[in-house]
């Protein structure tokens, strides 16, 4: 049976491509699902993408991928950098994470350097935009 991967991705995500492309660029979310749905094809991976801007249902959905998904790719967005709970859920859901940033958060301000998620996760990509979707899958392709 193929490996199931669960894409998470965090508060104000669904805005992408409508405002502040010159920090988000101009995909859209459904752009980028898309691209992540093609390239889990490619590896023969299942996956299911989902976005809330609620900490609550994130938390919910990680620890309901216990025994449905074999891995968790997540852009946690501003919590990346408040959440402790998220933290918290991964570390206890056991799964490899694999944490994706669209921008590069070190070139950015001093609060978006810190994530409580990068503690938990096998590796972290960021500045690269929708490609660190699919890099993130191949990566985590590799790990299951
Ligand atoms: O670079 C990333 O992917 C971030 O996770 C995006 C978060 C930010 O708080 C993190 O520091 C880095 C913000 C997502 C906001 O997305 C928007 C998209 C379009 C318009 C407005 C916000």
């Amino acid at each position: 049976m193929a490996k199931s991967v669960l894409v998470l991705n965090g508060p104000n995500l669904n805005m992408l491509g409508l405002r502040e492309p010159q920090i988000y660029g101009t995909d859209t979310l459904a752009h980028i699902e898309a691209l992540v749905a093609e390239e889990a094809e490619r590896l023969g991976l299942a996956v299911e993408c989902r976005q809330s801007n609620h900490e609550g249902q994130l938390i919910d959905w990680i620890q309901q991928a216990h025994g449905e998904h074999h891995g968790i790719i997540i852009n946690p967005g501003a919590y990346s950098h408040t959440s402790l709970a998220i933290h918290d859920a991964l570390k206890a859901v056991g799964l490899p994470v694999l944490e994706v940033h669209l921008s590069n958060i070190f070139k950015r301000e001093a609060f978006r350097h810190h994530s409580y998620v990068s503690l938990v996760a096998v590796g972290v990509i960021c500045g690269l935009g929708a490609t660190g979707y699919r890099l993130a899958l191949q990566a985590l392709n590799e790990k299951l």
